[in-house]
């Protein structure tokens, strides 16, 4: 892209240089020679950022292990597909894992440079693309889970996710028009009643509504934009106030990337998000600019969309709209995979269900398609005793994201110490009522803690004098119908006072009991 905007500001922020200099995508053809000189030799903006253009993030924090993040539209993955990615983590050991993130993906560790011509040509093969995936682009696609499986949806979106994904990707190949947005990018649509997407934290986000047109009525959605987190502002979506049927998805897709893409403010960082623009040019010209793009009127939203459920998390065993058939959902400890249980999980996919296993926003899977007479034998895989779909409370609805472990923006370790601690108050209350933690290592909130009942964002904090890891407590967050982010309520808890703190928190505002207490 080539707008006088972009132009205007490449000299001034660092990012746009660096786009405007030579494009992410420009790097996939040079993958053999990157392999053949080695991560430590290699151009040092290729590899911290253009390499993002393909998926492959450079981790400070493990130099030389790579990170690769997949796309995955509405969370699907075939048991083969699953299995290729099992092959490229088992060759890296305990280095290499795979997590399930909080947009129903799957992000690889471990990735070396030299492997990535061979990884490459494995995903095309598997028929998988991580491309677009990072940087100035679009992010992973997101749909409820249980898409087609559910027979109290509205609208099965599958093929329409894949269709907005092919369009921005070109069909996984990589697509010029869009790999030079002035920031990341959110997109999901939802079909079910449930909300499972978080719309609210989209930029552009489907929800489903009837329109009435000469009396007869018309499913299809009504559009939010603008919702989005970042360290330093966090918004809600809010209303383009249009209805589109499912066929114009794909071309509102198209036209408001194209609106983004060449008036979407790009000298700060900081202020380039869609709702950025929004708030600049106001929703009415931002509204008839899309308009415009999309060469005819948009129809007004309609004044009621369908989104009337609380959020299901999926966990456990449900019948599915396919008489005989059920879907479980399989509880995977803050989204942590290795190479033995994917192998397992796609075994299992295939031995009892259709070779098809989902993932949901939640960092957990689901494996659809099984037939009730095979239920009773699948319960009693072993890898059940891992992937519970009886969970404990606060297990159950704990999402982290990667934090210190991987991340050098992190604050603080998050997924073993988010686990630990939920599985410890699991000890010590019981709860009648599921109470959602999400745990995030930093400001720029990838685990979501303005979603969740409890959210927990890393920080640095004092106790005795010293800076210890701590956190800064959100709450309030409501998901489903009627969602509303949460916000911070308290700042700078040390880590090691949590466990106390977050006990009488339960007690005193969730209706926890403490085991073994009378009540009162
Ligand atoms: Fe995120 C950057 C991980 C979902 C907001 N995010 C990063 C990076 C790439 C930073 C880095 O280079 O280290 C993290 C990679 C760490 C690693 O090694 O795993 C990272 N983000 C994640 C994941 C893996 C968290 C997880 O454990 O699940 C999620 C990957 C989703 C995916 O499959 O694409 C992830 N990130 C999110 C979400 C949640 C969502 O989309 O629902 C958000 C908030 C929503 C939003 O974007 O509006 C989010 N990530 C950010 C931001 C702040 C964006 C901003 O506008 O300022 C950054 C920093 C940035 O882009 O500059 C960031
Ligand atoms: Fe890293 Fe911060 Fe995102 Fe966690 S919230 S993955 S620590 S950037």
């Amino acid at each position: 892209m080539t707008s006088v905007t972009t132009n205007q500001v490449a000299s001034q922020n660092k990012f746009e240089k660096l786009k405007a200099e030579k494009d992410g995508l420009a790097v996939r053809h040079e993958l053999d020679q990157f392999a053949q000189v080695g991560w430590e030799a290699m151009d040092a903006t290729d590899r911290e950022y253009r390499l993002k253009w393909l998926g492959v993030f450079f981790r400070p924090v493990t130099p030389g292990q790579f990170m690769m993040r997949l796309r995955l539209p509405s969370g699907i993955i075939g048991s083969q597909q699953m299995r290729v990615l099992a092959e490229i983590v088992q060759r890296y050991g305990e280095d290499g894992n795979a997590d399930i993130t909080t947009r129903q993906n799957l992000q690889l560790r471990g990735v070396r440079i030299e492997d990535l011509p061979q990884i490459f040509a494995k995903l095309k093969t598997a028929e998988l693309t991580s491309v677009q995936s990072g940087m100035d682009n679009v992010r992973n696609i997101t749909a409820s889970p249980i898409a087609g499986l559910d027979a109290d949806e509205l609208i099965d979106v599958r093929e329409l996710v894949q269709q907005v994904q092919d369009m921005i990707t070109n069909k996984g190949e990589g697509n010029p028009e869009f790999t030079n947005l002035p920031r990341k990018f959110n997109i999901a649509i939802e079909g079910g009643r449930d909300n499972s997407v978080h719309a609210e934290i989209n930029d552009i986000a489907f929800v489903p509504a009837f329109n009435e047109n000469n009396g007869e009525k018309e499913l299809g959605f009504n559009v939010v934009v603008g919702g989005f987190f970042s360290a330093k502002r966090c918004e809600a979506a809010v209303p383009l106030d249009a209805w589109v049927s499912p066929a114009d998805v794909v071309d509102l897709c198209r036209a408001i990337l194209v609106v983004y893409r060449d008036y979407g403010l790009r000298a700060n960082r900081q202020k380039s998000r869609l709702m950025w623009l929004i708030d600049e040019w106001g929703m009415a010209r931002f509204r008839a600019e899309v308009e415009q793009a999309l060469g005819h009127p948009l129809q007004p939203a309609t004044a009621q969309d369908e989104i009337d459920w609380d959020k299901r998390d999926h966990i456990g065993v449900f019948a599915q709209k396919q008489p005989g058939l059920n879907y479980v959902g399989l509880h995977v400890p803050v989204g942590r995979l290795f190479a033995q249980d994917m192998y397992e999980l796609a075994r299992l996919a295939e031995v009892y269900g259709s070779g098809e296993i989902r993932l949901t926003v939640e960092q957990n899977l689901i494996i659809p398609n099984i037939p009730d007479a095979h239920l009773e034998a699948f319960l009693q895989e072993p890898i059940l005793q891992k992937f519970s779909v009886q969970p404990t409370p606060l297990v159950r609805s704990l999402v982290s994201c990667t934090g210190a472990q991987f991340c050098n923006f992190a604050l603080i370790e998050t997924k073993n110490r988010a686990l630990a601690l939920a599985r410890a108050l699991d000890e010590e209350i019981e709860l009648t009522q599921p109470v959602r933690i999400h745990w995030t290592g930093c400001p720029n909130s990838c685990g979501q803690p303005q979603v969740a009942d409890i959210g927990l964002m890393g920080t640095k904090a004092r106790k005795d004098g010293k800076a210890v890891d701590g956190v800064d407590l959100y709450m309030g967050g409501k998901v489903g119908k009627d969602a509303h982010l949460g916000t911070c309520v308290q700042k700078g808890i040390a880590c090691d006072d949590l466990q106390p703190m977050l006990r009488d928190l339960l007690v005193q505002q969730f209706g926890a009991k403490v085991k073994g207490e009378p009540i009162a």
